[in-house]
């Protein structure tokens, strides 16, 4: 099993602290999007979104989108719930994560951390501050009811959101607002096998 991934990319961070919390490695194959490399014949070949992650089984077989690359790797364990309302409500925070956090927290990163915060950038920039702090006022209000976001105990929504939220300053958003949410990233940080996104 290989993951193909840049480790800046907070999609990509998702699947290492997830194996590292569950103890478990894997390959991991660096690809550079800068260089154009997701867009290359052979990437596209394996994947037609031309996205990383991608997950890569011995078999041949590959699983693209972070959030079901996670589900595969953490299978019958405590990080998905087996209750079937807990797991739609795991669910409902992933597709959150996708539609209302990522396209606002890590545009906002990628636009400042990539790719410098052009002139002709800060526009696009600027816009999505009012979504992305829309999305953390959501968190903060489910983190100020639960110690994580399915409750008392950590799951992959935890992970899933956990990767651009504890860099948004990175995106221009500021979280001295959200105590819960500062807490909440200091108790992720707390776990046995945490490792931090590489800089
Ligand atoms: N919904 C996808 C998003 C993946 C994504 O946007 N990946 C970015 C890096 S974070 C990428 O591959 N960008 C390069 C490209 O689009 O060519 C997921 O969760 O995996």
């Amino acid at each position: 099993m290989r993951i193909y991934g840049d480790t800046r990319s907070g999609n990509c961070y998702k699947l290492q602290l997830l194996l590292s919390l569950l103890g478990k490695t894997c390959e991991w194959v660096n690809v550079d999007i800068m260089k154009g490399e997701t867009r290359s014949p052979s990437f596209l070949e394996k994947t037609p979104n031309g996205k990383i992650p991608l997950l890569e089984l011995d078999d041949g077989r590959v699983l693209s989108e972070s959030n079901a690359i996670m589900h595969y790797i953490a299978s019958n364990t405590p990080f998905i719930p087996s209750s079937p309302y807990q797991f739609a409500q795991l669910l409902q925070w992933q597709f959150f994560e996708q539609y209302s956090h990522e396209p606002y927290i890590a545009v906002a990163r990628y636009i400042n951390v990539y790719l410098g915060l052009p002139d002709d950038k800060k526009a696009e920039y600027a816009s999505k501050q009012a979504g992305g702090y829309r999305a953390l006022a959501v968190m903060e209000h489910q983190l100020t009811l639960t110690p994580f976001l399915l409750g008392d105990v950590i799951s992959l929504a935890d992970i899933s959101l956990f990767a651009y939220t504890h860099v948004a300053h990175e995106g221009g958003f500021d979280l001295a607002p959200y105590p819960a949410i500062r807490n909440w990233i200091g108790l992720i940080r707390e776990q046995n096998g945490f490792i931090p996104m590489e800089a």
